[in-house]
């Protein structure tokens, strides 16, 4: 049986593959592993059947042949233990893959998410311009060292892994802000990851899920 995930039928991004559907689709792309998606409004992901799956009523989830999975790092790290194209063979090396993926979800993504949540949904609090000034300085903080890190190399360690993916996906969060572009190896390593043919799959198939609902909205 192939997996089956779940996704936004309209996501608030627009198609923009800021979701974290995103992350899985792309890995389940990078391992060519073929798959269903079952959309969910905000207000099914809270229903009973969805939450026997995800205990949080979020988007994404995973199943196949009995196994439920919620988080999206644990659904990227399940399919690349199973399926050859993201974990390196070499212990050690698949070791330090698997720590970038943390690093990418426990270290990076909590500064990320919580600048871009105040920029997009606390504008109109009086705190809002002090706040967002001091988590760019932190998200700066973190892009610096990861630049350091990075120096002039493509991926994080040699070859292209699941640590890069969670990574990129992660950075991508940051969008138009600005943030990337004052580290420019970032940004290229960013872009790098964006030119994946696997990635521009699975981008565009998350986007026909926006494209194909706006129109039937707009023909009804
Ligand atoms: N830690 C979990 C994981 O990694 O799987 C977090 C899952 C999560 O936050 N899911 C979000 C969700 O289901 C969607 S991705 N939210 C609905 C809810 O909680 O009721 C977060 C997200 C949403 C929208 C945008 N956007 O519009 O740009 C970006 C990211």
């Amino acid at each position: 049986m192939q997996p089956t995930i779940t996704a936004f039928e309209s996501s608030p991004d627009r198609g923009r593959g800021l979701a974290r559907d995103m992350r899985v689709r792309w890995a389940l792309e990078e391992t060519g592993q073929p798959y269903d998606v079952r959309l969910l409004s905000f207000k099914a992901m809270k229903q009973r059947a969805h939450m026997a799956l995800h205990p949080f009523g979020q988007i994404p989830t995973w199943e196949e042949d009995g196994l439920v999975l919620f988080e999206s790092g644990a659904i990227v790290l399940h399919l690349a233990e199973r399926h050859p194209g993201l974990l390196p063979d070499d212990t050690n090396a698949r070791a330090r893959a698997i720590a970038w993926m943390f690093a990418a979800l426990n270290t990076m993504e909590p500064p990320i998410a919580e600048y871009t949540t105040t920029l997009l949904f606390e504008r109109d609090k009086p705190w809002h311009a002090e706040r967002l000034h001091m988590l760019a300085d932190r998200v700066r903080m973190r892009l610096g060292q990861l630049s350091h890190r990075l120096a002039g190399a493509d991926w994080l360690e040699g070859e292209f892994t699941a640590g890069d993916l969670m990574m990129v996906s992660v950075l991508l969060r940051l969008g138009s802000t600005g943030l990337l572009q004052e580290f420019p190896n970032v940004a290229a390593y960013v872009a790098h990851g964006e030119e994946r043919p696997a990635y521009r799959r699975a981008f565009a198939d998350q986007l026909a899920v926006f494209t194909a609902r706006a129109a039937s909205q707009a023909g009804r």
